[in-house]
């Protein structure tokens, strides 16, 4: 059995669908999940897809991808811009990480700009909607296949 990729959603985003759809869209995480869960068929990969508004329980379910993990794809909302102990969690991490986000931060407000995951992620997807998680779940197959 294959390691599974992680899939995890910061702050607010249990809201998606209703706050701020002008800049992030109509779909619910619900939605994003059921997408998710159908292209890693697809793919023939395993997913966890989790969402919390609490920084450290982030920062436990990437030291259980540590453990059990073959990749993370991670937006971790807020926390992007701000938490360093997800970066270090992250820095612990030996598989692929992907950072996504579902508006253009660089379009956005200066605060949003910097990224502290950016310093350890493979790469980085913002601006493509919730597509931006199936982009990244294509490229975690590649990279965790080659
Ligand atoms: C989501 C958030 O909640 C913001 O705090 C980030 C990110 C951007 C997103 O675009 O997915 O700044």
């Amino acid at each position: 059995m294959t390691k599974p990729i992680y899939i995890l959603n910061g702050p607010n985003l249990n809201l998606l669908g209703l706050r701020q759809p002008e800049i992030y869209g109509r779909e619910t995480l619900e939605d994003v999940a059921d997408a998710c869960a159908a292209l890693a068929e697809e793919l023939g990969l395993s997913i966890r897809f989790h969402q919390s508004n609490h920084e450290g329980q982030i920062v436990d379910w990437v030291h259980e991808a540590r453990l059990q993990g073959a990749g993370i794809v991670i937006n971790p909302a807020a926390y992007t811009h701000t938490s360093v102990a997800i970066l270090d969690a992250l820095n612990a991490f030996e598989g692929p990480v992907l950072e996504v986000h579902i508006s253009n931060v660089h379009k956005r407000e200066a605060f949003r700009h910097h990224s502290y995951v950016s310093l350890r992620a493979e790469g980085v997807i913002a601006g493509f909607g919730t597509e931006g998680y199936l982009l990244a779940l294509r490229r975690m197959k590649t990279l965790v296949t080659t």
